[in-house]
């Protein structure tokens, strides 16, 4: 059966690229033909330092942010990944199989590590080889994430690849990212060449779900930009990232193509573009804004959600883990 997981960090307030990239998606793909599998990974985040009263916080308010996003915990499994023992566990099988050097070369490592890489975690390298667990502990068929997350994907199937084929088996499945839609790599605000990242020290440089109306506006009014009139269709953006950048962002939340999008903006300037995208992300965000704080308002309520989440989680991937086991010649769980 098609089956769709996907997940996102609570290493800190969530933003408009992971909407775009990835919440939005995550509730369209919902009752379709694939199930859907969403999850909070929390065993990612400490990959770097976190503080535990923090981190806690996040983790609900990650789960209200995908509720709040119209992911239904009744037609989607929503759940927290260290609540099902089975993601870290094949991980550490999945850490026999995967080879130092595919670690040392991704990008996210690299810019996460920093020049002084030695001192990084073993956790932030190992990453990929939790993420890889996170999907194919579920046999999950496809992957919705933004542009980002691209090398990872091929690394999980290079580390399913390499299991089928040194076990003698097709116990994994090739899984097929989701890359889709205007806003697959959201752009910081201040800097077009760089991603809108939750961990970006300026707060200029994205919106996040929390920030109010004004402070929504204000951050779009501010964006860089260039002086110039919007073209008449995406091709002339080629070399503005900043004016791409905010088409894009106005076409994904209106759910149209940028060429649209720049049909009704030919001509005009920011002056006249930027207040219409304001308007419609405060538009488009402000009942989310709304719907998280009333989850947040029930602590109580979230942990229970995750529980139950958790317990059809641990019912799908059991069995893949147990067969897993029993094919590298390990025994199977008691
Ligand atoms: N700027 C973005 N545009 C489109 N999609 C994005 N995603 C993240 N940033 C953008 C997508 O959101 C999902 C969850 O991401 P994550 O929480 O696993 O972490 P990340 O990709 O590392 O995102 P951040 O915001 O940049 O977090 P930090 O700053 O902690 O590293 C993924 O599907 C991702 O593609």
């Amino acid at each position: 059966t098609p089956r769709i997981f996907s997940g996102i960090q609570p290493s800190g307030g969530l933003t408009l690229g992971n909407y775009l990239g990835a919440l939005k998606r995550f509730a369209a793909l919902q009752g379709g033909k694939a199930e859907t599998i969403y999850c909070i990974v929390d065993l990612h985040a400490i990959t770097v330092w976190q503080e535990p009263e923090i981190l806690r916080q996040r983790i609900r308010e990650g789960a209200a942010a995908f509720m709040a996003s119209g992911v239904d915990p009744a037609q989607s499994i929503l759940f927290n990944q260290s609540q099902v023992p089975a993601h870290a566990e094949l991980a550490w099988l999945f850490n026999t199989v995967a080879r130092v050097g595919w670690m040392y070369r991704m990008t996210q490592f690299k810019d996460k590590a920093g020049k002084n890489s030695e001192n990084a975690s073993l956790g932030l390298l190992a990453y990929p080889a939790l993420m890889a667990a996170d999907i194919l502990v579920y046999q999950a068929t496809a992957v919705p994430v933004g542009e980002d997350q691209k090398q990872h994907l091929e690394l999980t199937r290079d580390i399913a690849a390499k299991f089928n084929h040194d076990y003698g088996v097709q116990h994994f499945p090739m899984t097929e990212p989701l890359i889709e839609g205007a806003a697959t790599r959201v752009m910081s605000l201040r800097d077009g060449a760089k991603k809108m990242s939750k961990s970006d020290p300026s707060d200029a440089s994205r919106i996040n779900l929390t920030d109010d109306a004004d402070a929504i506006a204000q951050k779009i009014r501010k964006a860089r930009t260039d002086a110039d009139p919007l073209p008449g269709s995406a091709e002339g953006l080629k070399d503005r990232p900043e004016a791409r950048n905010l088409v894009n962002i106005f076409a994904a939340l209106s759910d149209q193509t940028p060429d649209q999008v720049l049909t009704r903006f030919e001509g005009q300037g920011f002056g006249a573009f930027k207040p219409a995208l304001a308007e419609l992300a405060v538009e488009t965000l402000s009942p989310i804004t709304r719907r998280m704080g009333e989850f947040m308002a029930d602590p109580d309520e979230i942990d229970r959600i995750l529980g139950q989440g958790a317990e059809r989680a641990e019912a799908v991937a059991t069995p893949i883990l147990d067969r897993t086991k029993e094919i590298m010649g390990l025994l199977r769980s008691r």
